[in-house]
């Protein structure tokens, strides 16, 4: 069974981070392996949010799992909360990846034009230099952005995207993936670039209106999960981007959805079943 690492926080209430991550992989039929990198009431869209930092637990784990000659087929990594932090799992990732290991990142730190309320600039450069070790990395367009220097555009066409695309490939990852692409009236999805092979990948699902918390890591769960189960990224992204989709309009269906994040747990028996 493949082996999957997983650092972001927990955001106890709020259906985001680790508590999407955990049950997406295990479903998708990977040991999942988590470090928690802080403890948080709820995600940070809500009010009043507690928040307990765990860096200083990152170097003794670290250490006891390399005593136990513990090994990933992938490191993922969400949200974090530090610059400090993103230093230590650089040094985490440097540890344990060998040639077998995928490393995914997915810089959470801004959506819609602007970044979440406990980040700034420098946490922005501390996540580029943290894509330099990925395999893949999956930015929104806010987040690819700020680590560019682009500017943020609503609307976009498919030169600015392969421009952006081309210059986050230069940050290291071996595959770029621009997530929130829509170069088509009523469409959104994903594009990717593999810097080796020189080939673009693009694909567009229907837009929905609504936008909702923790969909980003629905995505990025799926993709790894798919892509342990053997799958290629381009095909691990098509799935990942219609999953996430259908997901938000059962959503939609729920009379009493929660605002707050995705009704994941109706849809992932089907993602399992795929
Ligand atoms: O879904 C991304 C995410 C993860 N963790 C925390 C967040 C967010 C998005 O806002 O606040 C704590």
């Amino acid at each position: 069974m493949k082996r999957v690492l997983t650092v972001q926080d927990i955001s106890c209430l709020g259906k985001c981070s680790l508590t999407v991550a955990l049950p997406i992989i295990s479903a998708l039929g990977s040991e999942t392996v988590i470090l928690p990198t802080a403890v948080l009431s709820t995600h940070t869209a809500f009010k009043d949010f507690t928040c307990k930092d765990l860096s200083d637990q990152i170097a003794p784990i670290k250490d006891h799992w390399l005593s136990q000659n513990v090994r990933f087929d992938a490191i993922y990594t969400g949200y974090l909360g530090t610059i400090e932090q993103i230093e230590q799992i650089k040094g985490l990732i440097d540890s344990f990846k060998d040639d077998n290991t995928l490393v995914f990142i997915d810089p959470v730190m801004a959506d819609n034009g602007k970044l979440y309320p406990a980040f700034d600039m420098d946490y922005v450069k501390a996540n580029a230099t943290l894509c330099e070790k990925a395999d893949i990395i999956v930015p929104n367009i806010t987040e690819a952005s700020l680590m560019t220097g682009m500017e943020y555009r609503t609307e976009h066409d498919e030169e600015y995207i392969k421009t952006m695309l081309a210059k986050l490939s230069e940050l290291g990852a071996k595959v770029s993936v621009l997530t929130g692409v829509s170069l088509e009236e009523g469409k959104i999805g994903v594009m990717g670039y593999d810097r080796e092979s020189k080939e673009y990948y693009l694909y567009q699902n229907k837009k929905i209106a609504s936008s909702f918390h923790g969909t980003g890591d629905v995505f990025s769960s799926t993709c790894v999960g798919e892509i342990m189960k053997g799958r290629d990224w381009k095909e691990a992204m098509r799935i990942a981007a219609d999953y996430t989709v259908h997901t938000i309009e059962v959503t939609l269906n729920n009379p009493e959805k929660p605002w707050y994040g995705v009704d994941f747990e109706a849809t992932i028996q089907e993602l399992v079943l795929m």
